[in-house]
């Protein structure tokens, strides 16, 4: 037997342990191991049942995600678990599937082949499949609508969200809770069924129906996927399946999900999505700060500054249980922050997300107040006023003053110097950049904005606090607007450009949303303030390049008052309940100002459009990697798809531009560039891997090993 599987006894009841640390995932050697042990107690007439458990923190997590690579490539043919699941159901003795932790994917495949699962109170069971592009590839859409249903199963399949112990047992996934010791409970378990007959789950076809009774299951599913799911292939194929199982028997409906699985796994959203797994454990790795670096305690925070952002970042903190404080300079200010939190918590409330009592829980640990009382006390203060950097040093002066020594003070500038910052109190290694995205009780970016003086520890600190609060922390350099920012200003004035070329302003955002951007560029810019990006540019205007091409629209805009959705009209109109239309007569005033600006006007295809704004993203991409202002280009992927709202089944920019081909991608650039000018200069790190044949992702690898 392989030392991933243990067979032992505890009487006349086997005790299979799999041991394959850290989630016992379905690595090569655990099915064969898992295999010969049920040879084992097949064949030895002292064993009347057998349980089966994970070691360590979970059951089993899944199919190993790192062997897909390997089945897409042709150097594995996977977990093979189809025939092994076969045996475990044929196994004259009862197996008693033994839950903690997680059963998911391959691992509740797993278990629901045992003849009876017992879990403990906490442990979750999901398909998560889905997330990653695929669908149950081991008779998961096969034996789950057998157990818990056919809308169960269709829930858990399309959606791919964990289910508690408690509703599994309600749906019939599991038999038993177990308080307590679970090996115990699951041995005691095995010796009352011991003398029972065995039941298969896949003979069992009492919660099947057919395929006619489940018809309006089947479609409400389908329709609900193409709304909220968009574009996805997985879902759809995995309802698909699950249908297969009320039109077929039971070996038919397998080899229709294989045949459904392996098109998945040889699909782009997939191997898009796989990447974005393993990218968002990857950013927590800083190749320079070891694993064990001392981090600083969280227990109490403050947020200077009620407005939006700052009302959003005292929210973050309170429903991660850390109590915060929240300072307003004037009593009128602060009143209309804590009016606004009030109602964020009440709206949750109302959508069911979680009850009155821990809305009032959460509203109880946010403090607001006028002056710096307690801010002494603080662990972590993070300043969100108003974006100018004498405000900003003024204020890291005065918390300089008043915080006790090891307070991390950060700030949420999008677009301002760290160090700058930093250089206005006595300790710039206690100074970092937390960037927030709007709004912050909403969105799970934050960048982590490294100072030059900025020290491990702390670093180590708020990487492990964004865990905390529920965001995904990525370590960025101090360039101006950091990574997000920097680079969207190109992929926005592409999106102006375009349209002063005479491209329609909806039809921009509809082929970027077509793309799979959760909004279009121009819809974004009215819904943050076009008069936000006006008064940036008025501050930096003296470091344009004269000669330079620069937007030209969205300023008039500015000048006429039409700001975005808060004054209901930007580049779109918008109503009371702010649903947009087009606006006849920006279209006009833009073509008005092209004539005048001698920009000549043309048919703009929808290609065009998707290829210029995508690929001045991934040319300032390039150059933030080159510069190591982004440690690899699975940071800034991960960037973009939790703060940008870039469609996670493309993987990421530069993903994207690895699958689209890095020598396309140039190619293209150069033709932009011999047409529009310097402004599409390909980034040199482009140039580089496209001459080379190689991939943004190749890079970070090498770098990985570099390290
Ligand atoms: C599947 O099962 C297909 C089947 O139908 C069969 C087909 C034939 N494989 O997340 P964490 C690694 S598809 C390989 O930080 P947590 C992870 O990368 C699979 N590695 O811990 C990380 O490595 P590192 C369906 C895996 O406590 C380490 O384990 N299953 C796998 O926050 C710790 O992970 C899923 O989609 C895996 N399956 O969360 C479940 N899982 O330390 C995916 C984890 O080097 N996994 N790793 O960075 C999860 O959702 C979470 O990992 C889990 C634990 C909730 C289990």
């Amino acid at each position: 037997m392989s030392n991933l599987v243990e067979l032992t006894s505890d009487g006349d009841v086997a005790v299979i342990t799999i041991n394959n640390p850290p989630v016992n995932a379905l690595s090569p050697g655990v099915p064969e191991g898992i295999s010969t042990a049920i040879d084992q107690i097949a064949s030895n007439p002292q064993m009347r049942a057998a349980v089966l458990i994970g070691g360590g923190r979970t059951f089993v997590a899944g199919a190993d995600i790192r062997e897909f690579g390997k089945m897409t490539s042709g150097k594995s043919r996977g977990p093979g678990l189809l025939p092994l699941l076969l045996k475990m159901e044929d196994c004259g003795k009862p197996i008693v599937v033994a839950i903690h932790g997680t059963a998911f994917g391959g691992g509740l495949e797993l278990a629901m082949a045992g003849h009876y699962r017992v879990a403990a109170a906490d442990a979750q069971v999901g398909q998560p499949e889905v997330k990653l592009g695929l669908i149950p590839g081991a008779g998961g859409t096969q034996r789950l609508p057998r157990l818990a249903g056919v809308a169960k199963a269709v829930e858990m399949c399309a959606q791919g969200e964990p289910v508690k112990a408690p509703e599994a047992l309600r749906a019939g996934i599991v038999d038993q809770l177990v308080e307590g010791d679970l090996l115990a409970g699951a041995i005691a378990f095995a010796r009352q069924v011991a003398a029972q007959p065995v039941r298969k789950t896949r003979e069992r076809n009492d919660k099947l129906r057919d395929a006619a009774d489940n018809a309006a299951i089947f479609s409400a599913a389908r329709d609900t996927v193409r709304k909220k799911q968009r574009s996805l292939m997985a879902p759809l194929a995995a309802i698909d399946a699950i249908e297969a199982a009320t039109r077929l028997s039971f070996a038919a409906g397998c080899e229709q999900e294989q045949k459904l699985f392996l098109e998945c796994l040889h699909s782009d959203q997939s191997k898009a999505l796989i990447h974005v797994f393993f990218g968002e454990r990857e950013v927590a790795k800083i190749p320079d700060i070891p694993k064990d670096t001392p981090v600083l305690p969280v227990r109490s925070a403050a947020v200077i500054g009620a407005g939006t952002m700052g009302g959003g970042i005292a929210m973050v903190f309170a429903n991660a249980g850390i109590p915060v404080l929240l300072k307003e300079t004037e009593q009128a200010a602060l009143d209309r922050g804590m009016a606004t939190i009030a109602s964020n918590y009440a709206n949750s409330v109302k959508r069911g997300r979680f009850s009155q009592q821990v809305a009032d829980q959460r509203m109880k640990l946010i403090t607001p107040t006028l002056g710096y009382d307690g801010f002494a006390d603080a662990d972590m203060v993070i300043e969100a006023v108003f974006e100018g950097m004498a405000l900003k040093k003024q204020v890291f002066g005065e918390l300089d003053r008043i915080c006790k020594p090891g307070t991390i003070l950060a700030s949420n500038t999008s677009t301002l110097s760290i160090d700058e910052i930093a250089s206005s109190t006595s300790r710039p290694e206690f100074v970092i950049g937390t960037h927030f995205f709007s709004p912050a009780n909403v969105m799970r970016l934050l960048e982590i904005v490294r100072g030059e003086a900025t020290s491990k520890e702390v670093i180590a600190t708020c990487m492990t606090l964004s865990k905390k609060l529920a965001k995904v922390g990525v370590l960025v350099g101090n360039c101006r607007g950091f990574v997000g920012n920097r680079m969207f200003g190109p992929y926005r004035r592409e999106a102006q450009f375009l349209v002063e070329e005479g491209a329609d302003i909806a039809a921009v955002d509809k082929a970027l949303y077509d793309f799979g951007m959760a909004m279009g560029p121009l819809s974004v810019a009215d819904l943050a303030g076009l008069d936000v990006g006006w008064r940036i540019r008025k501050e930096y205007r003296h470091l344009e390049k004269p000669g330079v091409r620069q937007p030209l629209a969205e300023d008039k805009l500015c000048e006429l008052g039409r700001f975005g959705q808060k004054t209901g009209a930007g580049w779109f109109k918008y109503d009371e309940q702010r649903r947009s239309s087009s606006d006849p007569e920006v279209t006009q005033l833009v073509r008005q100002w092209a004539r005048e600006g001698g920009i000549p006007q043309r048919q703009i295809s929808s290609e065009e459009i998707v290829d210029r704004c995508l690929y001045a993203l991934v040319n300032e991409g390039a150059r933030i990697l080159e510069e190591g202002f982004a440690l690899r280009a699975v940071d800034i992927d991960i960037i973009y798809l939790n703060g940008y709202g870039f469609p996670a089944y493309r993987g990421g920019p530069m993903w994207y531009a690895d699958t689209v081909g890095l020598k396309n991608v140039y190619d293209r650039i150069c033709e932009f560039a011999r047409q529009h000018g310097e402004l599409w200069t390909p980034a040199p790190l482009l140039k580089r891997l496209a001459e080379r044949g190689e991939t943004f992702a190749g890079l970070h690898k090498e770098q990985g090993t570099a390290a």
